[in-house]
């Protein structure tokens, strides 16, 4: 069955120089955008935070399967569950799972298995993959591109709730099946990641770092 077609009507259309400043404020205000780990406990608004999921759902998907799922969670109970879970594989993770060369990588960022933002943040964002769905008949339908669409949506997600004003940490423990059992997920839905989502603490400290430069990242020809 084919979907019905209709005319593209393009909303954002601008004047060449319109489309100079704009692609330059935007890359300004994005370039403020910075992974915190240290968040206060204010709450943060579900009007908001569901805009920010909608948004994230604008991304495409391949053959549009949206192959997503946002758990919101902000009950305490169930952060703690988390924080301890994820603290768990972190130990391993730190103790020498990870290997010399990938914990040489992040000795700068100063990382370590303690995550308390898991519990202090207000909000988690845990975002799963859909491998599948099952169909009328209970058959798995595949999902095509499930990582890249899941990946997409997650950047927009971390654009909207940046352009909400909020902040976020991207959090992979690793392995996080805890997750799926903590959230009761379905089999068919891997963990992808954990957003960590809210406003910084009072005294915040970033790490000093640069990202690369045009010329490092782009080849005209
Ligand atoms: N998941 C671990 C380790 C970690 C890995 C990378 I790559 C980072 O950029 C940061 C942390 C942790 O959350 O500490």
């Amino acid at each position: 069955m084919k979907y019905d077609f209709r005319p593209f009507v393009a909303k954002n259309s601008f004047s060449e120089s319109e489309m100079k400043t704009r692609a330059a404020e935007f890359y300004k205000f994005m370039k403020s955008r910075r992974t915190i780990r240290d968040f206060s406990a204010k709450e943060v608004s579900a009007e908001v935070v569901n805009h920010c999921i909608l948004t994230a759902a604008t991304a495409p998907s391949g053959a549009n399967q949206q192959p997503w799922h946002f758990v919101v969670i902000r009950d305490p109970a169930i952060k703690s569950e988390i924080r301890e879970a994820a603290e768990a594989e972190e130990r391993n993770f730190y103790a020498g799972r990870a290997g010399d060369t990938w914990l040489e990588t992040l000795e700068p960022l100063g990382t370590n298995e303690d995550k308390p933002f898991l519990e202090t943040a207000p909000i988690l964002i845990a975002i799963f993959e859909q491998k599948y769905h099952l169909d009328g008949q209970g058959n798995q339908v595949k999902h095509y591109y499930a990582k890249e669409s899941v990946g997409i949506a997650t950047g927009l997600l971390i654009t909207a709730l940046h352009n909400a004003g909020l902040v976020t940490l991207t959090h992979t423990p690793s392995p996080m099946n805890f997750l799926s059992k903590i959230l009761k997920r379905p089999t068919g839905e891997k963990p992808f990641l954990l957003l960590v989502v809210g406003y910084p603490a009072q005294t915040v400290m970033v790490p000093d770092i640069k990202k690369k430069s045009l010329d490092q990242i782009i080849t005209e020809i």
